[in-house]
Formats: structure tokens, sequence, C-alpha cells
């Protein structure tokens, strides 16, 4: 018995020593000192030996015992301290590694040529004024002298709610409104989405950006309108820049042009851009129809106005030299981060 116990404690010292982690040494322990372990197994046994043996045999016993839970105990400790030390080495931190980087955002290039116009316009006493997107038939077409049977409230072209409600296809509504609150003198701009059942495509999109401008007083004339955008256009795109007036039709303007800006790629030599011709197309503009005037309870015995239109997109798209509309939409920083 005695050779027998010395056995165990020099195997479980020796598997102490190979035991890797602290649950390898659990299982060890539990082997050897649990309730059915192999040192309890021997305690068990000395039932069967001689009374006069057992004193000195349990005492051995014991002593084996208190140096085995000592051994164990002792390599806890160190197995302890291996685990503590290979998780300190796994989470350690460079503090001297770089941060990460957080780009800046960029204002998008409507946005950009927005703010160019409403600095230009409200340098020329123009006030901004928004309306409703969702706009009743009566001032996106009735008050603009657009008729019943006008091609552009077919719903092959405009967006409708109801028979009386469409998404706005202009953003005129809104000055509508004002001519039918406000008296005269009246300068505002009205920025905003308009909507049109056109397909997107590199040069259309359903959504789009319009900017018009409404002035009415006393002896207003095209040469108003002609020096008001005359001015614009150089604002926007240089001293150079002259504009072209062509003869046009909108039913709320009486007469009506189409306005064309030298090309500010070419100046006006001809290139890829202008199609050769040396001018874009940017504005439509005109006086405003007396019966318009009319409709919105301002005497055109009195009052004359002009009114212009462009769309924002077309003006970033000349501005920045933006081949396709779709870029305006598609929300890549690859696009966006140009204009920071
Ligand atoms: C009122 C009376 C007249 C606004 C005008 C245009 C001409 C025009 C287009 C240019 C390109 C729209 O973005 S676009 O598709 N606009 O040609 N707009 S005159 O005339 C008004 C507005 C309100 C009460």
């Amino acid at each position: 018995m005695q050779e027998q116990l010395k056995g165990i404690r020099d195997r479980v010292i020796q598997e102490l020593s190979q035991a890797k982690d602290t649950s390898a040494l659990e299982q060890l322990r539990v082997r050897v000192l649990g309730k059915k372990g192999e040192l309890t197994e021997i305690l068990r046994g000395m039932g069967k030996l001689p009374a006069e043996l057992r004193p000195q045999m349990g005492q051995m016993v014991n002593s084996v015992r208190e140096k085995l839970e000592e051994a164990i105990s002792a390599r806890q400790a160190e197995l302890k301290e291996a685990e503590k030390n290979a998780k300190l080495a796994r989470e350690v931190i460079d503090v001297t590694l770089p941060g990460k980087d957080r780009q800046a955002g960029s204002a998008h290039p409507i946005t950009l040529v927005l703010n160019d116009l409403l600095e230009i316009f409200s340098g020329l006493g123009f006030m901004s004024v928004e309306g409703p997107e969702i706009e009743y038939d009566r001032y996106n077409f009735e008050l603009l002298s657009v008729p019943k049977n006008h091609p552009a409230r077919d719903a092959q072209d405009t967006f409708y709610v109801d028979d009386n409600v469409v998404l706005r296809s202009q953003t005129s509504p809104v000055q509508a409104r004002v001519m039918t609150t406000q008296k005269p003198p009246i300068r505002i701009v009205s920025p905003g989405r308009v909507f049109r059942a056109d397909e997107l495509d590199a040069t259309h999109s359903p959504v789009f950006h319009q900017f018009e401008g409404l002035c009415i007083d006393e002896n207003i004339t095209m040469g108003d309108l002609k020096g008001t955008l005359d001015e614009f256009a150089r604002r926007m795109f240089g001293e150079g820049i002259k504009t072209r007036f062509r003869p046009s039709y909108f039913p709320f303007t009486e007469p009506s042009a189409e306005v064309d800006l030298t090309c500010a790629n070419c100046h006006g030599a001809g290139c890829r851009m202008c199609k050769g011709t040396g001018w874009i197309e940017v504005l439509g503009a005109g006086m405003v129809n007396p019966h318009v005037l009319e409709m919105c309870g301002i005497d055109p015995g009195k009052y004359q106005g002009f009114a212009f239109g462009m769309g924002l997109e077309r003006l970033a798209i000349i501005k920045y030299g933006i081949p396709d509309i779709r870029y305006l939409y598609e929300n890549d920083v690859r696009f966006l981060s140009q204009f920071r």
C-alpha cells in the first residue's frame, strides 16, 4: 500500500507538470482527490486493514494528500498567471496606430448652383419663396393659362394625384399663389423639386429642380428681363458671357423667349458641348401673360411683369461639365467628393 501511494504521488507530480491549462488541472485533481478519486478510494479501502495498521496508513494517505493539494494549487497559480498573461498579450492595443479617418462631407452640385443663384438674385432684390410639391390643378395649370386641352396636362406628362391635384410640373404655382395674395411690387424666385412623367435617361429625370423668377411692377419691360438675365449670366459663368433671346411660346408669358448663354466651355468658339454653335440653351423667359395677371387679381392695365425659369440640373451639368444627369442622383462619393 505504501508503494501504491508513492506511485500515485510520483505519477501525479509528473502529470501536474504536463497539465496544459487550468481545466486539465481540475480534471486531474478530481481524478485523484475527488469523491471517487484514487486517494479517496484508498482511504475508503483502509477499513479492510488490520486495526493496528490503520493509524499509520491513515497518516501516510493524509500526508500524500496534503502534498498533492499543495502541488496542485501551486501549479494552478502558475497556469492562471500564464493564462492571464496570454489574454493580456492577445488584447494588447497599439495606441500609436493612426485613428480612423472620417471624410468630411460636401455640398451637392445642385446645392452649389442653387446657392450661387440665391446669392445673385437676392442681390438683385428678389426674395426666395417655397410652396407645396403636391399642388392644386388651379395653381399648377389654371391660373398659368394652361387650358384644359393643353398637352402638358396629359397624364403622359403630369403625375395626377386625383382630378384636381397633381405633383407640380413646375414651380410657377408658387408665384401664382403669391400673386393671388400679395400686391405688386413683387420680386420673387421659387426654387424647388418638380415632377414630370419622363423616363430617366442621360438628360431627363422624372424628378428635377427648377429655379423660377417673377418680377411685377409698374413700367416693367423686356429690357428689365434682359438686364436681369445678363447680370445672372455674368455672375454665374463669368464676365465674357452673353445672352441670346430666341422667340418661343409658353402659355404663361407673352412674348416668350428661349434664352441661350455663350458656351462656358469654349467661350463661343464652338465645341462638343454646344454642338459647334457657341451657344447653350439655359432658360425660358418672357413677359407675364396679361391674362395670367388678370386671373391672379392684378390689373394688367397698371402692372407688367417678367418671368423666367431654368433647371438646376442643367445648370450644374453645364457649370461642372457633368456628362450624364444620373450622376446627380446616384450619391456615389467618388463623384460627390470632387465638389469639395
Ligand atoms: C407665373 C408666370 C410666368 C416662368 C417661366 C419658363 C419660361 C421656362 C423652363 C425652363 C427649363 C422650365 O426647367 S425647365 O424645364 N421654364 O421656360 N418658366 S417663363 O413663368 C412664369 C411663372 C409664374 C405666374
